[in-house]
């Protein structure tokens, strides 16, 4: 059921977006639409070059949910949840897209009647993603009303100034807000408060009631938004080697103790990173040259090679080279090289 003050608020919304929608730059599916594709049917909301419409009550968006692109959507936070807009929205990847809005203040309508204007009649919380900041930035300057909120808001400045502002990018609770976005985004609360909103959670497939959904004691957040390996995987890259063994500090670069947790050869030297029996090693299951860490500890030991290096020992041939070379001049395993073996280079 939608609440008599959400109704009152819709009601708000409606008529500020009409003032809005001025400022829309995102209109270019329909735009890009020929019109013989059109011909011959009953035209959709959409074709016909009406932007649709979504609304959401408080409790959807703790559950989460998708804000559709170039879409009005209305939506009302959980009262007493305190929330990031970074969080809100779906976390940085998105924040680098455009997509922005305004809160209600329900004073809107007696604002108008009193004859406000710009800032003094939009008196509600305008927000923004860092994607929308910088395009606002670029355009000409132009003395719309609704531009020049935006242009002169503080929020424009300190964003610029990547500083954090507690009114504007904190969403407190029993808000209603409208929202504008060019993608399909992401909303809503983050019950294991790992940074990713449950929706997020939802759509990657990861636990939204569990901040490392895969046990490998990387958090879900710092897989997705820093190491970009899966959340679902202790071993991403199935070269035998788990996640938080490859990058050690877990910062999202490669250093020098680090393998790669998104390539399974590292040092490109034809060799797995681990023991060469993953999904994804250059050498075949039933090869008889294995990987590089054998024993999967992240460490060189005695009779392993270095799956940063591709010529370990230095002596101009690569690992892989080398031990495919030792295994025709010395016994293989338990029987002897028989010169059936492959020796591939
Ligand atoms: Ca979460
Ligand atoms: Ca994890
Ligand atoms: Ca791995
Ligand atoms: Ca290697």
């Amino acid at each position: 059921m939608v609440s008599k003050q959400t109704l009152t608020l819709l009601k708000y919304a409606m008529w500020v977006l009409t003032g809005l929608i001025l400022i829309l730059a995102i209109s270019s599916w329909y735009q890009n639409q020929s019109t013989e594709q059109l011909a011959g049917r009953a035209l959709n909301a959409q074709e016909r070059g009406e932007t649709p419409r979504q609304f959401f009550e408080a409790q959807r968006v703790a559950q989460g949910f998708t804000a559709l692109a170039s879409t009005h959507v209305i939506f009302t936070t959980p009262s007493g949840k305190r929330i990031t807009r970074m969080i809100l929205f779906g976390g940085p990847d998105y924040d680098k897209e455009r997509y922005w809005g305004y809160c209600f203040t329900g004073r809107e309508e007696q604002n108008k009647a009193e004859g406000k204007r710009g800032k003094q009649l939009y008196d509600g919380k305008f927000f923004f993603s860092k994607g929308e900041v910088e395009a606002q930035k670029k355009r000409p300057p132009s003395n719309t009303d609704l531009i020049g909120i935006m242009r002169s808001d503080d929020l424009v400045q300190q964003q610029k100034d990547n500083l954090p502002d507690s009114d504007f990018d904190i969403f407190k609770g029993d808000e209603t807000c409208y929202l504008m976005s060019n993608i399909n985004l992401p909303v809503g609360l983050d019950d294991d408060g790992d940074t990713l909103n449950n929706q997020l959670e939802r759509t990657i497939g990861s636990n939204p009631q569990s901040e490392d959904s895969d046990g490998d004691t990387i958090s879900d957040a710092v897989e997705v938004f820093l190491m970009k390996t899966s959340p679902l995987s202790v071993d991403s890259d199935l070269d035998g080697l788990r996640d938080n063994i490859e990058d050690v500090n877990q910062n999202g670069s490669i250093e020098l103790k680090d393998t790669n947790p998104n390539n399974p050869d590292s040092d490109h030297d034809g060799l797995c990173d681990g023991d060469g029996y993953g999904g994804r090693c250059p050498e075949g299951v039933t090869s008889p040259v294995r990987g590089e860490d054998l024993n999967q500890n992240g460490i060189v030991d005695e009779g392993e090679t270095d799956p940063r290096k591709a010529d370990t020992d230095a002596n101009g041939v690569d690992d892989r080279d080398q031990r495919w070379h030792e295994l025709q001049t010395q016994p293989l395993g338990n029987r002897p090289y028989t010169g059936n073996d492959h020796y591939p280079l």
